[in-house]
């Protein structure tokens, strides 16, 4: 899978240098190269930015720098790319985009500075707008982070031990079970007598159970998006019960 990114801060990447990220790009699973509009500019201050049409604070990134980097990056990544646009005005990032976007081409991911990018660069060279949440970031940057994450652990071959990624949060649609490791009581707080039990069947049962459960107290919006069969409802039944 590879990955360019438009960026006037190319070093914000190293962290995925660290990690699953790391791995995946010494393995050569995945490709980072970036592309700054600096090195595609023409005046002798390698000018990015420009004052807002209209007035008010701020500078706004001109179209022809981060045009022409997109182009470079399409360019050697080939044009089945999708050029991507980190950016609170995007639709909202799930888990369903991210596996689509695994499991095709390579990307683009533009990253914006300032107050924004001229909205004529995301009509002529973006594909697709993406948010990662309702929040304000100082650029697009820890978005495209976030995204390369999110897709790299996806890809075969990634995890260390193959089928962790099914077990996540939101492989099923569901929010995860609570995780316990040693030692048995911490600050009198036990560890669920089940997991002891070595009852594989009963364990997976009740993990199912608090993940059904979890995610009707805390994002029944996700539940009611995914729905919920009989045997599930069963269990979210005993998990109000014992509450
Ligand atoms: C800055 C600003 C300053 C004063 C008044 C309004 C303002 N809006 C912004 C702004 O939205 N800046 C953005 C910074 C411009 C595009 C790149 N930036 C960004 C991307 N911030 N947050 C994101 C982002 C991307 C994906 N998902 C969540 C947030």
């Amino acid at each position: 899978m590879n990955i360019g990114i438009v960026t006037v801060f190319p070093e914000l990447f190293e962290v995925l240098g660290c990690g699953i990220t790391g791995r995946a790009l010494r393995g050569g699973l995945i490709g980072l190269s970036m592309w700054d509009p600096r090195d595609y500019t023409q005046d002798a201050h390698r000018t990015v930015d420009g004052r807002p049409y209209g007035g008010g604070p701020g500078m706004v990134m001109r179209v022809a720098p981060l045009q022409a980097a997109i182009a470079a990056a399409r360019a050697e990544l080939g044009e089945g790319c999708r050029a991507v646009y980190l950016s609170p005005q995007g639709a909202r990032l799930d888990q369903r985009r991210v596996e689509t976007l695994s499991g095709g081409g390579p990307l683009v991911l533009v990253c914006g500075r300032y107050e924004g990018v001229d909205e004529r660069l995301v009509q002529l060279a973006v594909d697709e707008e993406l948010s990662i949440g309702d929040f304000v970031l100082s650029g697009g940057e820890l978005a495209a982070m976030a995204l390369v994450d999110a897709i790299t652990r996806l890809l075969p071959g990634a995890l260390g031990h193959a089928g962790s990624a099914p077990q996540d949060s939101f492989a099923d649609g569901l929010l995860d079970c609570p995780h316990f490791t040693r030692p048995q009581r911490v600050a009198g707080l036990e560890v669920p007598a089940v997991l002891l039990s070595g009852d594989h069947e009963k364990i997976a049962q009740w993990r199912l159970k608090q993940a059904l459960g979890r995610t009707y107290e805390r994002r029944p919006d996700l539940l009611a998006e995914r729905g919920i069969s009989d045997a599930e409802q069963q269990l979210l039944n005993e998990y109000l019960a014992e509450r």
